[in-house]
């Protein structure tokens, strides 16, 4: 992923393009290099391998969505969101460069994705690939990560209830990763049965990422500050731990990883890495 990165985030300008200003290129790659977990566009390719599929081509299509993920969270360490200074042990984008080139950088990023996956390599099929780039703006948008982005911010208004916050949630962290599954498994030409059942992995994947994370913010905040309320919940934002409590939250990833293993059944052997990943998402630390 970061050798295809590095080199979709060159200098050289493609086809159409006339010139790449240096200052968003730096930008960009300030965002998307040098850290992360990668875990969308590695969920993407274990699956699309798990269906017998691992090529260049999938890896395009994994790297379309890591453009995704890292515009987001550019935007959202900026001031008028998160405020953030700090981001995988380094300064912000707005931090590094500025708040303009920050958002510039995120605008490019995020339609870099759509360039990427209209790639032929990603598919020798143009339906395929129209339904691959369909599926992420609506896993992107307003139905999805940026629409969910915007009720959590709605949520420092408003008391939120246990199924809000899952729809939020569901929207704003699980919809890229509900399309990392479901479109490994597009990728490698599964029947509609393995996609369904790819897609409610994802799904279940994406709520294990999203509690485990309410999870560390509490005890991060309560290692520090001696307190059971992290940030999130201390700037009033809604997560399942501040509803339910740490103890249902540990039972519930504990569930949801067996839910998710059990999907995984039919796969066998193949299914090694995937079920490794769900689980490794529920117990993570960082
Ligand atoms: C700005 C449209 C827009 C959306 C932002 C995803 C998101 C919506 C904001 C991120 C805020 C945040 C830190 C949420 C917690 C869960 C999360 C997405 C963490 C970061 O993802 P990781 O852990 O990051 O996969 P790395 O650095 O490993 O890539």
């Amino acid at each position: 992923m970061e050798m295809a990165l590095d080199r979709i985030l060159g200098a050289d300008t493609v086809a159409g393009e006339t010139e790449r200003p240096a200052r968003l290129v730096a930008a960009m790659r300030h965002a998307a290099l040098g850290g992360g977990k990668r875990l969308r566009p590695v969920l993407m390719r274990e699956t699309a391998r798990a269906y017998g599929r691992d090529d260049g081509g999938v890896l395009i299509a994994a790297a379309a969505l890591e453009c995704i993920h890292c515009y987001s969270l550019v935007h959202d360490d900026l001031p008028a969101m998160d405020d953030d200074d700090m981001r995988r042990g380094r300064p912000t984008v707005h931090k590094a460069y500025d708040e303009a080139t920050a958002i510039l950088a995120g605008d490019a990023l995020l339609t870099l994705a759509f360039d990427l996956i209209a790639s032929d390599t990603v598919h020798a099929e143009a339906a395929v690939r129209l339904r691959l780039s369909r599926d992420l703006a609506r896993a992107a948008g307003l139905g999805g990560m940026a629409g969910g982005q915007m009720l959590d911010l709605e949520s420092e208004h408003r008391q939120r209830s246990e199924a809000e916050i899952r729809t939020l949630q569901a929207m704003k962290t699980g919809a890229l990763i509900r399309y990392a599954t479901r479109s490994g498994a597009i990728l490698a030409g599964a029947s509609d049965e393995d996609v369904a059942r790819m897609t409610r992995f994802g799904e279940l994947v994406g709520l294990a990422f999203q509690l485990a994370d309410d999870l560390l913010d509490v005890q991060g905040d309560a290692a520090i500050l001696g307190k059971a309320a992290g940030k999130d919940a201390a700037a009033g934002k809604a997560t399942l731990v501040a509803l339910k409590g740490v103890d249902w939250t540990r039972r519930t990833l504990d569930e949801l990883v067996r839910e998710a293993d059990g999907l995984l059944a039919s796969l066998g052997a193949r299914a090694e890495v995937l079920s490794a990943i769900a689980r490794y998402v529920a117990d993570r630390s960082a």
